[in-house]
């Protein structure tokens, strides 16, 4: 009953641990409890099996010393915590019986968390899923971020359709999974002058000081003791900033330069892809890259290595170019305090770091205008000028009077004003780059890094396709599933949900009609597990014998929801157009779409807008409404997707090819036995490749095609009305004003009308097509429930797990090691 250093987990300790944090922690009475109280006793109990995992397991790296990882992330995108620890530390069914006993409802208490949402979408979930897979294969990994006061901003809708944000107080109520860590600070200095010495050496003085102090958030591994650390800097003023202020009795003064420390870490910039040249996201950028570094230098001092081998138990990877200070920052470190020379401190620096690239839209890659830089880090700046050099010895060396080669390989992009292009700096910096999705990889060698391949050779860029944990994504979200695959393959979960692949053994019950009939069984609750919260939260009423449709993504162009709700619209005319009888013959369908978009990004809002309002007019109608309904669900967060995920049959990756640079919602869906209809991009290519081509519904044109289709919109525009009569309708009736003002939309309907960019005119008819042949699929059940069976058994390569094992191996040089 009592382990050694563990904490007694019989129920009847369970319940005295949560009844003693009622009395003592909340200091609260347990007779009138509400669900917060119960929830955050619940969670304090929880915290305190995982606080001394954390402790051995700490204490285990320190006298250890392996070789460390560190995931540098300005997103974070956790969701919640109480029911992933309990699964990890494998006490879910104690305290579920615990809290009955307590007379509540464990999934009631659930619900009371607030997600952490400090991340816009992929890119923040991704990082979540590896600390995850890193805690569970006992890696000595950590996550470095920022503690924003406000996450990503929650989404209304206004009465007129259109998205409308608020922002999201998520530490509202006390944070139980944080440790604020009061002794953990660093001092980070901004603006002020930097002084030359000789030796390539500086001093950087004056300026402003301000304060980064650590929280500390416990990261358990599934099944293990295991738990590692996410560390998010908060910002403050220094002690003694204001004195002089003070002294001098202007109140106001001290006040302000006290609120302007605090302002960094406020909030979350809600923008993926593009806002560049905002002062405040340098700030956030340098002061998160500086915090971390100087941490993460005490704890290498503190092995009393020569600095030589900081290598040897340093890896640092970056999460896109935005911690990319981290490259002249630590140069600033070996080079002005710790007195390397300069030559082998680039060699040090360029054997610590690696760099991930999400993203090939030309207009996505991060820079930042020169005067800036120099104005808020002049010694970054410096350094940056003197790394542009060795970029310029090592090209003209190589290919000696190729300026137009120089010049786009340069760190500076020549302008007004100048620009500091972060991408180059991160290739040039790093030990290896690496895309996230094969065709993404490829992408990156033949476009935004074609230049350094021809440089550094193909070795340095390689492919590690990303994952997502199937722990949150599989066991925890839909536990029936699970359950169901556990009983048929005779394994205990653990045994799958650690090697992902052993789901290939449910293979054999493919064709087997009482295995089927189960499988369809969990799908069908899960619809209507969804359609309870949507009508317990929304007030509406989903036909849960329907086909559900999903679309749950960032609102952006390349994604293309408008190609999306364009063919809601036309399957709404067709079925107009048709007789009572002809439509019996349809299957019912309903389509969800949930998704925020960035609050600056015009035609995403408007796309939400026309989302909603061709949603008003088609469930009201009575001619069509038992076979087509269309939903937008506010506010998408890790918790809907929950909810969401398990309950589709058919989700939609239909970004123009080349575009995506992987998506990981479209790994969440197949896990559960959801069916993709998709274009030839980022992942879906990869998990047509696992599933095999006739369980997913491609369409569209490739890659190669794309550039060429531009070209010819640009020089040899076509009117839609030719290119595409069935589209050209949809746009006119939108146009005319079906779905209410008709003169709101044409911003968006312009896009597609006139450059079309993202090529929905040339890939409509071959959607329409693919959503049919989803539609036959769908009316033989048996065969649908077969692929859909045939797609979860195939899904083994997606775990997070692989994919964290390639980072170890492949770039990290790290290996697992626990206490004992
Ligand atoms: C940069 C500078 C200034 C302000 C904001 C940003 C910024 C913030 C977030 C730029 C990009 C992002 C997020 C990008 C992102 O989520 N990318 C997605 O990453 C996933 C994980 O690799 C991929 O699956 C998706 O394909 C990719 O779009």
């Amino acid at each position: 009953k009592t382990s050694m250093r563990g904490l007694d987990t019989d129920i009847p300790s369970i319940t005295k641990s949560i009844v003693g944090h009622v009395q003592t922690s909340l200091a609260q009475q347990a007779h009138n409890l509400d669900d917060l109280g119960a929830y955050q006793a619940a969670a304090l109990s929880v915290r305190d099996n995982l606080i001394l995992n954390w402790n051995e397991t700490q204490m285990h790296y320190t006298r250890k010393e392996p070789k460390r990882a560190y995931y540098l992330s300005l997103e974070f995108l956790m969701g919640r915590t109480l029911d992933n620890a309990l699964l990890n530390l494998g006490l879910k069914p104690k305290y579920d019986d615990s809290i009955s006993q307590l007379g509540f409802r464990l999934e009631d208490l659930l619900e009371q968390e607030r997600d952490a949402a400090l991340g816009n979408g992929g890119l923040g979930r991704l990082a979540a899923c590896y600390l995850d897979s890193s805690a569970s294969q006992e890696l000595p990994v950590w996550g470095y971020g920022l503690r924003y006061k406000y996450g990503i901003f929650q989404q209304l809708i206004a009465p007129d359709g259109s998205q409308l944000e608020a922002p999201d107080p998520w530490l509202e109520h006390d944070n139980p999974w944080e440790l604020p860590r009061l002794d953990v600070t660093y001092e980070v200095r901004f603006y002020g002058h930097s002084e030359r010495l000789d030796n390539m050496k500086a001093v950087w003085s004056g300026g402003q000081e301000v304060l980064a102090m650590a929280y500390d958030t416990m990261i358990p591994g599934y099944e293990t003791k295991s738990t590692n650390n996410l560390r998010l800097w908060e910002s403050k003023p220094k002690r003694g900033f204001d004195l002089q202020s003070f002294n001098a009795g202007d109140y106001e003064r001290a006040v302000e330069s006290s609120n302007s420390a605090a302002a960094i870490t406020s909030v979350l910039y809600p923008n993926d892809h593009t806002t560049f040249g905002k002062e405040l996201r340098l700030k956030q950028q340098y002061f998160w890259t500086a915090a971390s570094l100087a941490d993460i230098m005490r704890r290498f001092k503190n092995l009393g290595k020569p600095i030589s081998e900081f290598p040897d138990y340093v890896a640092i990877q970056l999460n896109d170019t935005h911690p990319t200070l981290a490259i002249p920052e630590l140069m600033r470190i070996f080079v002005d305090e710790e007195d390397v020379p300069w030559d082998a401190a680039w060699q040090l620096v360029t054997n610590t770091f690696f760099f991930t690239n999400h993203t090939v839209l030309p207009e996505a890659l991060e820079k930042w205008p020169v005067p800036l830089m120099q104005n808020l880090l002049p010694r970054h700046m410096q350094i940056i000028f003197d790394i542009t050099e060795i970029v310029v010895s090592v090209v003209e060396k190589k290919f000696p009077g190729d300026r137009e080669r120089l010049a786009r390989m340069s760190l500076i992009e020549e302008g007004y004003p100048q620009n500091i292009r972060m991408a180059n700096l991160a290739c040039i910096g790093t030990r290896k780059v690496n895309g996230v999705a094969e065709l993404h990889s490829e992408l990156v060698r033949l476009t935004i890094m074609k230049d350094f391949v021809d440089l550094y050779g193909v070795s340095k860029f390689s492919n590690v396709t990303n994952g997502i944990t199937p722990r949150r994504w599989l066991d925890q979200c839909n536990p029936r599933l699970s359950n169901l695959i556990s009983e048929t393959l005779k394994l205990p979960k653990a045994v799958f949900l650690k090697d992902l692949y052993k789901l290939e053994g449910l293979l054999q019950f493919a064709d087997d009609p009482a295995f089927q009939k189960k499988w369809a069984a969990v799908k069908q609750s899960n619809k209507e597990r969804l359609a309870q919260h949507v009508q317990t939260t929304l007030g509406l009423k989903i036909n849960t014998h329907a086909m559900f449709d999903v679309q749950i993504k960032r609102l952006h162009e390349y994604k293309r929801q408008t190609l999306n709700i364009m063919g809601v619209i036309h399957r709404y005319l067709t079925l107009k157009d048709m007789t009572p009888a002809e439509r019996k013959k349809v299957n019912p369908k309903v389509v969800l779409f949930a998704g925020k978009a960035a609050p600056g990004y015009y035609v995403a809002k408007l796309t939400i807008r026309l989302i909603v309002n061709v949603a008003r007019i088609i469930n009201a109608d009575a001619d069509t409404k038992d076979y087509l309904q269309l939903y937008f669900l506010p506010d998408y967060s890790v918790s809907l997707a929950e909810v969401l995920i398990p309950a589709s049959d058919i989700s939609q990756h239909i970004s123009t090819a080349g575009t995506e640079a992987s998506g990981t919602s479209n790994m969440k869906f197949c896990l559960n036995g959801g069916l993709l209809v998709g274009t030839v991009d980022g992942a879906n290519i990869e998990i047509a490749e696992e599933v095999g081509e006739q369980n997913v519904f491609f369409f569209g044109h490739l890659t190669p095609a794309v550039e060429d289709l531009r070209y010819k919109h640009m020089y040899h525009p076509v009117p839609v009305e030719q290119k595409c009569p069935p589209l050209a309708r949809v746009l006119n009736e939108v146009s005319a004003g079906r779905f209410g003002d008709g003169g709101v939309y044409e911003p968006l309907l312009n896009t597609i009308r006139q450059h079309d960019y993202y090529l929905l005119t040339e890939d409509f008819d071959s959607y329409i097509q693919a959503l049919k042949l989803v539609d036959e699929a769908y009316q033989d059940r048996t065969e649908w429930i077969k692929k859909s069976i045939r797609t979860t058994a195939k899904m083994g390569k997606f775990s997070s797990d692989r994919a964290i094992q390639d980072y170890a191996q492949e770039y990290w040089n790290i290996e697992s090691t626990k206490p004992e």
